[in-house]
């Protein structure tokens, strides 16, 4: 047995123009995943830099905080059980050059020659990481 896991799930700036939020949103339903919160919303320097703490300092950041802030997201809690492992599974690599087929980044992304990745989705790594995520998107929930 494990215990009924929450994800965060954003649709990145890149999926929400481009009309992939539904098809995103249907993938996770497909797979048996429950929708907690769907909410579209402009996310703001303060939101991302919790967000992206990680990765300060990287050579992809600030790119990747200004993508991030070049139209709304699609801020989504999923539940199930292992739906953090589930998730990132349905998203696929990193890279979507080299993200498998049948996955969201393989199917649906591709390399555009820009300085970050704009790879359609993002998804919690770890319940330490969904916990914190859950906190700075929705406060109300918990997590
Ligand atoms: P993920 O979103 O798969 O968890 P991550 O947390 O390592 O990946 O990085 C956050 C985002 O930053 C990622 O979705 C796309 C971008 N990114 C990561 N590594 C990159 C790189 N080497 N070059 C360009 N963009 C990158
Ligand atoms: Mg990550």
């Amino acid at each position: 047995m494990t215990d009924v896991q929450r994800s965060l799930v954003l649709v990145k700036p890149d999926g929400v123009r481009r009309g992939l939020s539904g098809e995103i949103l249907r993938r996770i339903e497909a797979k048996g995943y429950t929708l907690v919160a769907v909410e579209l919303r402009d996310a703001t320097p303060e939101i991302l830099a919790a967000h992206y703490a990680e990765h300060e300092g990287k050579p992809f950041y600030a790119p990747l905080v200004e993508f991030m802030l070049s139209g709304p997201v699609l801020a989504v809690v999923v539940e199930g059980h292992r739906c953090i492992e589930g998730f990132r599974s349905l998203a696929g690599a990193t890279d979507p050059t080299v993200a498998a087929p049948g996955t969201i980044r393989g199917d649906l992304g591709r390399d555009w020659g820009l300085a970050v990745q704009q790879n359609l989705v993002h998804g919690s790594d770890s319940p330490e990481s969904a916990e914190r995520e859950i906190g700075i998107w929705f406060a109300d929930l918990g997590a």
